[in-house]
């Protein structure tokens, strides 16, 4: 079923997951202020609406992403069993229904191929009218000001919107991305485009000559997936829209810009088109970031507003990044989930995974495995070294494949006891993300994996007798089970 942002918003109230802010609230700090407290609460906490904004009348939506529940609901698994893991099941089955298999002819192959059969259905629809061209502002009605735009930290280099879905088109591909990029106002017609060096919205301004204007829309809103899409870390050459059909089983419907010939989905709730000129630059930041520090201002293209488009009385989606855990860590979470069939494409050996949010997206990657053979727990740090956005991850453990990797003092224990220094850490170098500020070079630096597994006889070389676990025996824990009212505790 496919639903706008306001039917979101409206399922988010009735499910008691959404409250109304009616005071007037500043959008400079005091908005972001609330929404970091609020999204520090156990669980996340609720989406918050503020609903008189100082000095503006656009109302704002915050948090709407930052709980399990929430994310669920956005990307409409809320009523399945197995939650956000139910995007991986379905992910798993795709993957296995594409593997050939022998034996079978041509015919019987698409007939038992149900889901490949869908795909079409999950492309993007071109549409003549959208409800986010209700109200078109062109020329001097152009005013960034009216839109009630976040200032989030008191050092950041202005207001920054945050929530913003940039589309662009690779050039030599032809392939359209769309990602969820940081945009500061400059003024009332230009904003800084922060698209940072590893991302696809980079690489498609880089195919752009000196004087090309690269068209960009910024939309906001739409179905709820579509904001998840754009921080989903996927291939340059899966687009983001087609997943998002992919998760509601339905193409997400598409209209043409005013401006030029980008489309957007033409249920957002406003729309910033213009265009980049790749090479003109302009300091950008600092930023109060999901790194929990300040990040440091550098030099990004400007992006010039060229018409803004909108739905009669729209909602301004926006998000505070900061210190973890915030709501960002919960579009995080679900990339753990939906991510962990893929990544089992190149690495099938893997259990479970875990990216804690303390490490933000890519700090800490925990995973399970069971080891074959020798090395095994070095070939997965490194393949993780070496695959799609996981690469930036600074410090991979990797653990046996019963321990679950998200208890952490499981995890814990495991490093302490399992580990010695000496012999179980490995050192190397790699791509770090542009945010990382611990590193002495810009988007590079060391790395740490630690092999927190058992060290087992025939493949680690291991001298003496590995311990065994402490374990009581399953028919003794039944009988307590059973008894253990008897005993009066
Ligand atoms: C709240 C939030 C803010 C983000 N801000 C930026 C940003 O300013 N620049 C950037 O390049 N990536 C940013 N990202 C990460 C990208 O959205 C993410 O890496 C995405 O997969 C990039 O997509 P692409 O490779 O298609 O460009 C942000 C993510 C989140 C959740
Ligand atoms: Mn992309």
């Amino acid at each position: 079923m496919a639903r706008d942002f306001q039917t979101f918003l409206k399922q988010l109230e009735a499910a008691g997951e959404l409250k109304r802010i009616a005071v007037e609230v500043d959008p400079f700090l005091e908005m972001g202020a609330i929404a970091d407290r609020v999204s520090k609460a156990p669980g996340g906490g609720k989406a918050l609406l503020f609903e008189n904004p100082k000095g503006l009348s656009i109302p704002v939506l915050m948090n709407a992403y930052g709980s399990y529940q929430r994310m669920a609901m956005a990307l409409g698994v809320e009523k399945q069993a197995r939650g956000l893991d139910a995007i991986a099941d379905r992910i798993e089955k795709l993957i296995q229904e594409a593997m050939p298999k022998p034996g079978l002819g041509f015919f019987d192959k698409l007939a038992k191929l149900p889901m490949l059969a869908e795909v079409g259905n999950w492309m993007p629809k071109t549409v003549r009218k959208g409800i986010c061209q209700e109200i078109v502002l062109r020329g001097d009605d152009i005013k960034l000001s009216k839109l009630p735009v976040l200032t989030t930290w008191p050092e950041d280099g202005g207001p920054f919107i945050t929530f913003g879905l940039s589309h662009t088109l690779n050039k030599d591909t032809g392939h359209r991305n769309m990602g969820l990029y940081r945009l500061q106002v400059f003024d009332d017609r230009t904003l800084g485009f922060h698209t940072q060096l590893h991302h696809d919205g980079a690489r498609n301004r880089h195919g752009y000559g000196e004087d090309e204007k690269m068209p960009v829309a910024v939309s906001f809103g739409g179905d709820p997936n579509l904001t998840y899409c754009a921080t989903a870390p996927l291939p340059p050459f899966l687009s983001e829209l087609m997943f998002a059909g992919f998760l509601r089983s339905e193409g997400i419907e598409m209209v043409k810009c005013v401006s030029h010939d980008l489309e957007v989905p033409a249920d957002s709730e406003i729309v910033i088109e213009g265009y980049v000129n790749p090479r003109e630059l302009r300091r950008e930041g600092p930023f109060g970031d999901h790194t929990g520090y300040y990040s440091l201002a550098d030099d990004y293209p400007v992006l010039h507003v060229e018409a803004i488009t909108m739905r009669k009385n729209p909602v301004f989606p926006a998000t505070i990044v900061g210190r973890p855990p915030q709501e960002d860590a919960y579009l995080g979470l679900a990339t753990e989930r939906i991510f962990l069939p893929l990544l089992r494409m190149v690495l099938p050996e893997i259990r479970d995974m875990h990216l804690p949010a303390a490490g933000g997206f890519h700090n800490l990657v925990i995973v399970s495995l069971k080891k074959e053979y020798p090395g095994h727990a070095q070939k997965v740090m490194n393949a993780i070294w070496g695959t799609g956005q996981i690469m930036f991850s600074k410090c991979v453990v990797v653990v046996d494949e019963d321990i679950d990797p998200h208890d952490m003092n499981e995890v814990l224990f495991r490093i302490t006891s399992n580990v010695d220094p000496r012999r179980d850490l490995l050192f190397t170098d790699g791509p770090l993300d542009v945010l990382d500020h611990s590193s002495d070079r810009f988007a590079f630096g060391g790395k740490l994996g630690i092999d927190a597994t058992r060290k087992n006889k025939p493949f680690d070389n291991f001298k003496r007798e590995w311990p065994k676990d402490l374990v009581f025996p399953e028919d003794l824990l039944a009988r307590i089970e059973t008894r253990w009212k008897d005993y009066g505790l």
